[in-house]
C-alpha cells in the first residue's frame, strides 16, 4: 500500500437534510485518524477541508428536484480538483464526510487516474436514484448514478467527463434499503450487489473474497467509498439515514481487513458521520477503527 496518505476533510450537508453531518471530518480528527495512521508508519498529510460555504439560510429546496444543487456542483468542482492534485502528488487520498454526495467529486478526481476504476459501495443504500427516481431531491442518494453517467446532466458531468465508472466495476455490500427506481437500474445495468440477504447467507468473508477476485479480474485501481449508515445503528447512531439491520463492527472490521491483504484498495473515503446525532463520537470512533483495519493495522 501507498506509504504517503493525503487526509481530505469535506464537510458538506447540502445533499441532504439534516443538520450536523459538516461536522463529520472534525469528529473523525478528533477521534484521532492522524495518530492512528501514523503509529502504522505512513506518511500522514492532512491538508484539512476543502471550501465549503455554510449559509444555510441560502439552501434551496429544489431545482429539478435536486436540493441544493447549486452549491453541490461547486463543492464538488473542488473536492474533484483537490483529490486529483494529491493523486498526481502520489498521495493515497482518504477522504472525511460529509454527506455523500461529495463521491460525485472524489470519483471525478480518482477515476481519470485509471483505465477501469473499480468502485466499493459500502452502504445502506444504493445512492443510484437520479432526480427522475428520487422520492426526496437530496442529492446524497445520487451519486452512484451519477458516476455511471446516469442521472441529470449537471451531477454527471462534474470535473468535465462522463462517465467515471462502468457498471460492471461496481460493488455494492450491506445494501437494504433500495428505492424502486434503484432495483430497476440494478437490473437493468446488471449492478453486483450483496444486500444483507447475501451476507446473511454467505457471510462477509466470503462476500469480501468474491468482491476482490471480481475487481482483480476487471479493474486497475478501486475507491471504497463507505457510508457508516452501512453499520448497524445500534453500533453507529451517528448517521442521518439510519437502517436497521445492518453490518456489524466486527464484520466491518474483517471486511477492512481482507481488502488490506488483498491490496487493491487505491483510495477511500469515510462518509455521512454526523456528531450531532452520535452518542459520545462513537460513530467516528468506529469510523478510525475501520480506517485503521483498512490500512493495516493488526489485532497482535
Ligand atoms: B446515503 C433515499 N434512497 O434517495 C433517497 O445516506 C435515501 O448517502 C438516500 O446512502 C440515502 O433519498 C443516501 C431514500
Ligand atoms: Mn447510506
Ligand atoms: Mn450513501
Ligand atoms: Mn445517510
Amino acid at each position: 500500500m501507498n506509504k504517503k496518505i493525503s487526509i481530505i476533510g469535506v464537510p458538506i450537508d447540502y445533499g441532504q437534510s439534516r443538520r450536523g453531518v459538516d461536522m463529520g471530518p472534525s469528529a473523525i480528527r478528533y477521534a484521532g485518524v492522524s495518530d492512528r495512521l501514523e503509529k502504522l508508519n505512513y506518511v500522514v498529510n492532512d491538508l484539512g477541508d476543502v471550501p465549503v460555504t455554510q449559509l444555510e439560510q441560502y439552501k434551496k429546496k429544489n431545482t429539478d428536484n435536486l436540493n441544493n444543487l447549486e452549491q453541490v456542483i461547486e463543492i464538488n468542482e473542488n473536492v474533484a480538483k483537490t483529490v486529483d492534485q494529491e493523486m498526481q502528488n502520489d498521495y493515497f487520498p482518504l477522504i472525511l464526510g460529509g454527506d455523500h454526495s461529495m463521491a460525485l467529486g472524489t470519483i471525478a478526481g480518482v477515476a481519470k487516474h485509471y483505465q477501469s476504476l473499480g468502485v466499493i459501495w459500502y452502504d445502506a443504500h444504493g445512492d443510484l436514484n437520479t432526480n427522475e427516481t428520487s422520492p426526496s431531491g437530496n442529492i446524497h442518494g445520487m451519486p452512484l448514478a451519477a458516476t455511471l453517467g446516469i442521472g441529470h446532466d449537471r451531477l454527471i458531468n462534474i470535473y468535465g467527463y462522463t462517465p467515471k465508472v462502468k457498471p460492471e466495476n461496481i460493488v455494492v455490500i450491506g445494501a437494504r434499503d433500495l428505492d424502486d427506481g434503484e432495483k430497476e437500474l440494478i437490473k437493468k445495468e446488471n449492478i453486483k450487489v450483496y444486500t444483507m440477504h447475501e451476507i446473511d447467507r454467505m457471510g462477509m468473508p466470503k462476500v469480501i473474497e468474491e468482491t476482490i477476485s471480481y475487481l482483480k479480474e476487471r479493474t486497475d485501481g478501486v475507491h471504497l467509498s463507505l457510508d457508516l449508515d452501512g453499520l448497524d445503528p445500534s453500533e453507529a447512531p451517528g448517521v442521518g439515514t439510519p437502517v436497521i439491520g445492518g453490518l456489524s463492527y466486527r464484520e466491518s472490521r474483517l471486511a477492512m481487513e481482507m481488502l488490506y491483504e488483498s491490496n487493491i484498495v487505491t483510495s477511500a473515503e469515510f462518509v455521512e458521520v454526523n456528531p450531532i446525532l452520535d452518542e459520545k463520537n462513537k460513530t467516528a470512533r468506529l469510523a478510525v477503527g475501520l480506517i485503521g483495519s483498512l490500512f493495516g493495522e493488526k489485532l497482535k
